[in-house]
């Protein structure tokens, strides 16, 4: 379990015996607390060092996007870390290790795993259209890479293949029938590498986690901000389509074990278009817009390959909460792919 020193809070000018911290939120790979202090309230967290070697390289980016976006869009919510009492950006936990960072907590608003209505998929499609919109005047360049190859999907493939040589060989043979399937479908990876080499195709701030849980409402569902901007890197508008449709279309979330419950629903297909279109529209290229209904493929896809690459990995990147989770959850977005992929064929679009 990850605890938090006391010498964290006072880097932060907290006094730890007024703290109350409770764990929050249902990120995969850092650890989050809402901490209540004085009347305030603040959100901690701890950086996964083995996913994120270089903190400062998210926390510059943080920086040189909320310099921009206070110059050029003040009335942007844009939601950067407060500094430590040091003037830094992050505090680093000499006792075991690890990086902390501090956020305020905006008043009023919550965050949802699942989307219940296509109103929230319009809400927060917008809210990411607008992000990269707002940001077509900053040259993505200027951005560190946090993580490199983040979506490259034949990267990610490569690694697929390196699990199935090297991962555990109980599990490969367990998964025999999904690893099938997902092989077969690798045309997806050359698709992919088309696309994205085409000289209309664009790279811009791009967030890079569009999941629903990165956004927050207040209380009439109306989207406040988008957060969670660790990978905000620069990218392709797919990247950022793609997660939405992997996440918002379906009923049930990727950790659904019921793979019935997993369908597509044409209101919150609407919905996304509808909700990143009236931001990014006159933004994209033909060539960009000509591939907007193609974004889910890829970024189903990809975590379909990236869920069940953990998995014969031993699950050292995402971690299990159960036996098989990450199969589990490979399967539940491969069944998601084969929705997609049907939703196409009936709809045309
Ligand atoms: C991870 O930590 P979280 O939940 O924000 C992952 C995303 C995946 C997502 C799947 C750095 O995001 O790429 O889509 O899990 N982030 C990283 O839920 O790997
Ligand atoms: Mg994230």
């Amino acid at each position: 379990m990850i605890t938090m020193d006391t010498t964290v809070l006072k880097a932060f000018g907290f006094e730890p015996a007024d703290c109350f911290a409770i764990p929050f939120g249902s990120g995969l790979i850092n650890h989050t607390w809402k901490i209540n202090h004085a009347e305030e309230t603040f959100i901690l967290q701890c950086i996964n060092r083995q996913v994120f070697p270089n903190p400062q390289a998210i926390a510059d980016n943080i920086n040189l996007l909320s310099q921009y976006l206070k110059a050029n869009h003040p009335d942007y919510l844009f939601v950067s870390h407060i500094k430590s009492n040091k003037g830094e950006d992050w505090v680093l936990d000499t006792t075991n290790g690890a990086y902390y960072r501090l956020f305020p907590f905006i008043k009023g608003s919550h965050t949802i795993d699942v989307v219940d209505h296509p109103d929230e998929a319009f809400e927060a499609a917008a809210q990411f259209g607008r992000f990269t919109k707002l940001l077509s005047g900053f040259d993505a360049g200027r951005l560190s890479l946090p993580l490199p190859d983040f979506h490259n999907l034949s990267l990610r493939y490569r690694q697929f293949e390196m699990a199935l040589k090297t991962g555990n060989p109980v599990r490969i043979i367990q998964s025999k029938d999904l690893i099938e399937y997902l092989m077969a479908q690798r045309q997806i990876v050359l698709q992919y590498g088309q696309i994205t080499t085409h000289p209309q195709f664009h790279r811009r701030v791009t967030h890079h986690d569009t999941k629903i849980s990165n956004v927050l409402f207040d209380s009439t569902s109306k989207a406040l901000c988008v957060i969670d901007l660790d990978t905000v890197m620069p990218g392709y508008f797919i990247s950022d389509v793609g997660d939405m449709m992997r996440t918002y279309l379906s009923p049930v979330s990727e950790e659904a074990k019921d793979f019935s419950a997993i369908e597509i629903r044409p209101a919150f297909y609407q919905a996304i278009k509808e909700g990143y279109l009236g931001e990014m529209q006159g933004e994209l290229t033909d060539e960009e817009l000509s591939a907007f209904d193609n974004a889910g493929f890829f970024m189903i896809y990809m975590q379909a390959i990236r869920f069940l690459t953990d998995h014969l990995n031993d699950d050292r990147y995402y971690g299990a909460i159960y036996e098989g989770h990450n199969f589990i959850r490979a399967g539940n977005q491969t069944a998601l792919l084969k929705a997609l992929t049907s939703y196409k064929k009936i709809s045309g679009s």
